[in-house]
């Protein structure tokens, strides 16, 4: 209406120069153009890969196109562990869309012709018969489209809704769309878009390989995997969550499901405030939550702000799923703040990163000095606990030729291990050992055996599921 008011304005004066009929031909001409269309723009939906959030965006009502393709493709979910995932443009969860009440969104959904399965979408942010699913239902090579009017402001799940659905779901078919109210959400240093999910497959958890849908799980409701965003990596290691002590975080959180109810809750902190089941009305604003429940099919969004520095773990409360990787890492960067935590215990302010003392192998004693006799030395049995994140014996000192036998105990809440490169340092060349196994999960033990070269010099360590933050060194003498 205000680009037809000010051009009717502007035919207005020229009707003081060319006269009333001409002036009235200008406005005439304007209606037959189609005033409607310049009144309600057509935008495209900013489509993010997770845990990265559209952005903020103050505007008028529109017609915002959402462009899906279905994709199906062969990803890791663990180390080692491969699966054939379908997902929303190729992510799990898929991308975050976000619109505004009074939005007319058009979505779109294709299926590429090297599929070998239909799909669909039922966004819960839709009035109308199957949330658009029957208007989507597209075999490979097609491609379907509806618009739904955005009316209520909330986080809502969407998910395919082809095949028996549960089976679409767990392979990675699902997502998040935020519908704001006319006042938005308000600015916050940091947004993350997080989805949890529970996998069934052929082979036990952590089990190396192409593995596949397990039917019987999937009804039986017991997943081999529990993951955030897809996989047991995706928010932890270089993947962490960032942010600094002072910023304000809000997670959208939905849980695609397609059987567990999440307690979402992040170690360390209290959220501030809770949108419960991402629904924006104000009655369902809570503050002071500890942990939040999240239905299949459902969301919600958490803030909170972080006043002290350190690594704060996003895990299922329900806390057997860690070990079947539902955890995340808000890796939190600044300065100390002792007001509000210190741990009395730590003696002298010590840099974060300090080590653990060297461990020196306690060989029997009978061991002959390396060399000396020809004789190899003694067999040694080193103890390595692995901790989130880090080796509790990261320097070892080893003679050698000595038969080294580490016996491993994972005491922390991530799946971990532990191998050592070869002479030249490569963790793929000739002389690289891994651990058995080669994940080992919360609570469980394994052992590496290993044969220090008969050369002194430095041979590295590592945990392959956190490369940058667990390492370890080996001395041989
Ligand atoms: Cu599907």
């Amino acid at each position: 209406m205000t680009l037809l008011h000010s051009l009717s304005a502007r035919a207005a004066k020229r009707a003081t120069r060319w006269g009333l009929a001409a002036a009235l031909l200008v406005i005439a001409g304007i209606a037959a153009a189609g005033c409607s269309q310049t009144e309600t723009p057509t935008i495209d939906a900013v489509l993010l890969p997770p845990p990265q959030v559209p952005p903020r965006e103050v505007r008028a009502p529109a017609r915002v196109v959402v462009k899906l393709e279905a994709v199906e493709k062969d990803v890791e979910i663990a180390p080692g562990v491969t699966y054939t995932t379908w997902s929303f443009n190729g992510t799990v969860p898929g991308p975050m869309i976000r619109v505004r009440v009074g939005d007319q969104v058009e979505v779109r959904l294709s299926n590429a012709a090297s599929n070998t399965n239909p799909h669909s979408i039922d966004l819960h942010a839709v009035n109308g018969p199957g949330g658009g699913a029957g208007a989507t239902t597209v075999n490979p090579g097609e491609q379907k489209s509806f618009t739904f009017q955005a009316k209520t402001p909330g986080f809502y799940t969407y998910h395919c809704a082809a095949g028996t659905v549960a089976d679409h779901i767990t392979n990675g078919m699902y997502g998040g769309i935020l519908v704001e109210g006319e006042t938005r959400l308000p600015v916050v240093e940091r947004e993350y878009y997080v989805g949890q999910s529970d996998l069934y497959t052929t082979g036990d958890t952590g089990e190396k390989g192409k593995q596949s849908l397990d039917y019987t799980k999937l009804v039986n409701e017991d997943p081999t995997y529990v993951v955030f965003n897809g996989n047991t990596k995706s928010l932890i290691a270089e993947n962490a969550l960032k942010a600094n002590v002072g910023d304000h975080v809000r997670i959208y959180f939905t849980d695609g499901g397609p059987n567990l109810i999440s307690s979402f809750h992040v170690i360390g902190e209290i959220f501030d405030k809770v949108y419960q089941y991402g629904s924006l009305d104000a009655s369902a604003q809570i503050n002071g939550v500890q942990t939040v429940l999240v239905p299949p099919g459902g969301a919600s969004i958490v803030e909170f702000q972080v006043d002290v520095p350190g690594d704060y773990k996003l895990v299922d409360h329900a806390l057997g799923r860690a070990g079947k990787g539902a955890v995340g890492i808000l890796r939190v960067d600044g300065a100390p703040n002792p007001a509000i935590f210190n741990p009395l215990n730590a003696g002298p302010a010590a840099p974060a990163t300090a080590t653990a003392p060297a461990a020196t192998a306690t060989p029997a004693a009978t061991a002959a000095p390396a060399g000396s006799t020809g004789a190899a030395p003694a067999a040694v049995t080193i103890k390595e606990d692995l901790k989130d994140n880090s080796f509790s014996a990261p320097q070892v000192t080893v003679a050698a030729g000595q038969k080294v036998t580490f016996t491993i105990a994972n005491t922390g809440l991530l799946p971990h291990n532990m191998h050592i490169a070869d002479a030249k340092g490569s963790y793929d060349g000739a002389g690289n050992v891994v651990s058995s196994p080669e994940i080992i999960n919360p609570a469980k033990t394994g052992t590496l055996e290993w044969t220090a070269p008969t050369t002194p010099g430095t041979y590295k360590f590592r945990c392959d599921v956190h490369p940058d933050q667990m390492t370890g060194t080996i001395t041989v003498q």
